[in-house]
C-alpha cells in the first residue's frame, strides 16, 4: 500500500483508535519494524515531518536513512523522454529504483511549484516517484496534500474536543510568500470524514479547489465563520483560482485575540512553521488555548500508525 491521501484508509476511526493506542504504548509494536529500513527523501525543507517520522520509525525499531535530495543529491529530471543535456543529472526513474533497493518503505516530500495548476494537481513528481519505486511510498507532503499532518490534526481534535460534534473553522490567514494549498486541501479532506461541523473561511478569490470544498460551507466573512467555533485552524494558501497569487496586505485576516473572542473559547491550531504576528498574534499562539505543540507531538503517532499499517500491510 501507499499512503498519499485519506482515500488510502479503509476506516478512519480504526486508524484513529490505533494512533491513540500507539501513543499510549509507543514501543509496543517493535516486532514489525525490526531490521526494516525507512528512507526519507526531502526535495523541500522540513523540521517536523523529518524528525517526527524518524522518531516514529525508531519507536517501531526500524532503521532510518534521511536524504535532502533537493539540496544534497544530483539534480533530478522529472519528465520522461527528455534529452538530459541541460541541468538535470539523474532521472527520477533511476533515483526511485535505486532507493527502493535500500529501503522497505520510502517517504518523499515534494512541494507544489505554484506555476502550473494542472501540473501541480496531477501530482507529477509524487506519481512519477511511486511509478518507479519498488516498495510502498508514504507522502511527507505532496503538491496538493499533507496527509500525515491532517492525521495528526485529527488525533489532536479527538483528544481536545469537549463536545461530540465540535465546530471546526479553517481560516485563511495572510502570508508574505506564495504557499501551496496542500495543508488546507488535506485538512478539509480529513475533516469531511470526521464527526465535526466544518466551516471554511477565506477572502474572495481564495476558494480552494471545488473537489475539496464540495459540500462544505465556505464563508467570505471571517467574523461570521468564527462565531461559536470550538477550533480555529489557521493556514495561509495562495490562490487556486488565480493560481499562486497572494494577498499579504489582507492583515485584518490575522488571527488575533479579538477574532478568538468571537469563538466558543476556541482552541487555536496551525501546522507550523508559522509566521508570528502575520498569520497569528503572539497573544493567541502563546495562550493556553493554543494547540500547536500538541499537533506537532501527534505527528509522531500519526506517522507511527501509518508505518505500522504499511509494515503489517493491512488497510
Ligand atoms: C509549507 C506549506 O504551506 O505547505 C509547509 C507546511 C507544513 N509551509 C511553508 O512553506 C511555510
Ligand atoms: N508541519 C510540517 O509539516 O512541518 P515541516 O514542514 O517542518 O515538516
Amino acid at each position: 500500500m501507499n499512503f498519499t491521501s485519506v482515500k488510502d484508509l479503509t476506516n478512519i476511526n480504526a486508524w484513529l483508535k490505533k494512533a491513540l493506542e500507539i501513543k499510549a504504548n509507543p514501543f509496543g509494536f517493535q516486532e514489525f519494524g525490526i531490521n526494516k529500513t525507512l528512507g526519507l527523501i526531502f526535495l523541500n525543507p522540513s523540521l517536523r515531518t523529518r524528525l517526527s517520522t524518524q522518531k516514529a520509525a525508531m519507536n517501531l525499531g526500524m532503521n532510518v536513512m534521511v536524504m535532502n535530495l533537493g539540496t544534497e543529491g544530483w539534480s533530478i529530471e522529472m519528465t520522461d523522454g527528455t534529452v538530459m543535456d541541460q541541468g538535470s543529472q539523474e532521472h527520477i526513474k533511476e533515483a526511485a529504483g535505486v532507493i527502493s533497493q535500500y529501503c522497505d518503505i520510502i517517504g518523499i516530500r515534494t512541494f507544489a511549484e505554484l506555476k502550473n495548476r494542472e501540473e501541480d494537481y496531477s501530482e507529477k513528481v509524487l506519481t512519477k516517484f511511486i511509478q518507479s519505486a519498488k516498495v510502498p511510498v508514504v507522502s511527507l507532503e505532496s503538491a496538493t496534500l499533507h496527509p500525515l499532518q491532517s492525521f495528526a490534526d485529527l488525533i489532536t481534535l479527538e483528544e481536545q474536543k469537549k463536545v461530540t460534534h465540535p465546530k471546526v473553522v479553517l481560516s485563511w490567514a495572510p502570508h508574505p510568500r506564495a504557499l501551496p494549498q496542500a495543508v488546507a486541501n488535506s485538512f478539509v479532506e480529513w475533516m469531511k470524514q470526521a464527526d465535526v461541523e466544518l466551516v471554511i473561511t477565506n477572502p474572495e478569490g481564495f476558494d480552494l479547489a471545488p473537489e475539496f470544498t464540495d459540500g462544505v460551507t465556505v464563508l467570505h466573512n471571517q467574523d461570521e465563520a468564527l462565531a461559536g467555533a470550538d477550533f480555529v485552524y489557521a493556514k495561509n494558501w495562495s490562490s487556486y483560482e488565480n493560481y499562486g497569487q497572494t494577498a499579504p496586505n489582507l492583515t485584518d485576516w490575522t488571527i488575533s485575540k479579538p477574532k478568538m473572542d468571537l469563538t466558543n473559547n476556541g482552541k487555536f491550531m496551525h501546522c507550523l512553521p508559522v509566521r508570528r504576528n502575520v498569520v497569528v498574534t503572539d497573544e493567541v499562539i502563546d495562550s493556553e488555548n493554543s494547540l500547536v505543540l500538541e499537533q506537532a507531538n501527534n505527528r509522531t503517532f500519526a506517522a507511527q500508525t501509518v508505518l505500522l499499517k504499511m509494515l503489517q500491510n493491512v488497510g
